[in-house]
């Protein structure tokens, strides 16, 4: 495979624009000087998450369910983005057990969706967020994008099943395409106090407010922590690289951690901190997570720049200052 480079300014179409991943990624576009047309339906993002974006010049808003016949093509039809990275969906996997039509609506018919506005539209690429939980149960680690994939939930399959759907209008359509399968993703804007919330952020909102937190199982599973930062560089890459035809990319750092470690780094921030209390683990959880990295940096140029401790200390800055900013909010209980 031969790459020439990189596109010049693009006009990229974000769906689920305003939530975590999404936002950092309007914010990486813009920085990079590129146009964005930013989608969401607020059903879990928030505008507070893209109102910096406002006022910068390259930048619109659209309010739009794109899971809606037509929505997208509407879109479509009036900005003529050249590339859609397609963000919106369900994103907690236990949500998608309990609610399968739901996961089956915004998880897979609207990737066929988006795959299908992208060809009626003349969408050169479409970048699409794909998750770890392909792989499964997987024992061989470092999991490879060639090798098998073996989803264990309705999420899972969901992404596997989306990832198929797009390669197919690859195959068939000359529809560009990037699959970005993420490990575990964290940092500001994840919302902390969502029952479906990542490990990272739960434990920063808990350390920051003095609150005890709470490990599954004994703390020695492993998971590989990627910045959202990094994360929305390779959206970025994945939008605007030459040369792509159909790709799937895992987005990690290729150096897994224990809980227990993450846990030692926020003591370190935190020395007062009540002790962990440990329970049960939770069912049908993997132990072990560990991807390789290096079809994404062959494909993409990409490789994860934030070191845990890095990202930690971003994401323990942001906490510690939504505590004081809900005290000031709340001075009864300063
Ligand atoms: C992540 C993704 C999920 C999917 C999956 C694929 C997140 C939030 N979820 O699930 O979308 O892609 O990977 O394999 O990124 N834990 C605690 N205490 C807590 C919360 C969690 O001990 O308060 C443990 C949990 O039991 C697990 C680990 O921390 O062993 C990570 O949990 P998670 O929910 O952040 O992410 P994971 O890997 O289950």
């Amino acid at each position: 495979m031969e790459f020439s480079g990189f596109m010049k300014t693009q006009r990229v179409l974000v769906t689920g624009a305003a939530g975590f991943i999404g936002s950092h990624t309007v914010d990486a576009l813009l920085e990079s000087g590129h146009e964005v047309v930013a989608v969401d339906s607020f059903r879990t993002g928030r505008a507070t998450n893209i109102r910096q974006c406002a006022k910068q010049t390259g930048f619109v808003f659209e309010f739009a369910d794109v899971s809606q016949e037509g929505a997208l093509k509407l879109m479509c039809l009036k900005y003529r983005p050249d590339t859609i990275i397609h963000l919106a969906g369900l994103v907690s996997v236990v949500q998608a057990q309990e609610e399968p039509d739901l996961n089956f609506l915004l998880n897979i018919q609207t990737t066929h969706t988006v795959a299908e506005t992208a060809r009626a539209c003349g969408v050169r690429r479409v970048v699409f967020a794909s998750s770890a939980a392909v792989y499964g149960d997987i024992a061989d680690l470092p999991v490879r994008e060639q090798g098998e994939t073996r989803p264990i939930s309705l999420y899972g399959t969901a992404k596997r099943v989306s990832e198929q759907i797009l390669d197919g209008h690859a195959k068939s359509f000359g529809l560009e395409v990037a699959s970005l399968r993420f490990f575990n993703v964290y940092g500001p804007r994840q919302d902390p106090r969502s029952p479906y919330s990542g490990v990272m952020s739960i434990f920063a909102d808990r350390f920051a407010a003095g609150e005890k937190i709470h490990v599954f199982g004994d703390g020695s599973q492993t998971r590989d922590f990627v910045s959202v930062f990094d994360v929305a560089r390779a959206l970025v890459l994945g939008a605007t690289r030459e040369g792509l035809t159909s790709e799937i990319c895992n987005i990690c750092t290729g150096k897994p951690v224990s809980l227990l470690d993450i846990i030692g780094e926020f003591q370190k921030l935190y020395p007062a901190a009540p002790a962990p209390e440990f329970l049960p683990g939770r069912e049908g959880e993997i132990l072990h997570s560990a991807g390789s990295h290096r079809r994404a940096e062959e494909v993409l140029g990409f490789s994860a720049r934030i070191s845990l401790e890095e990202g930690l200390q971003t994401l323990v800055r942001k906490s510690r200052s939504a505590v004081t900013k809900s005290a000031k909010l709340m001075p009864q209980y300063a």
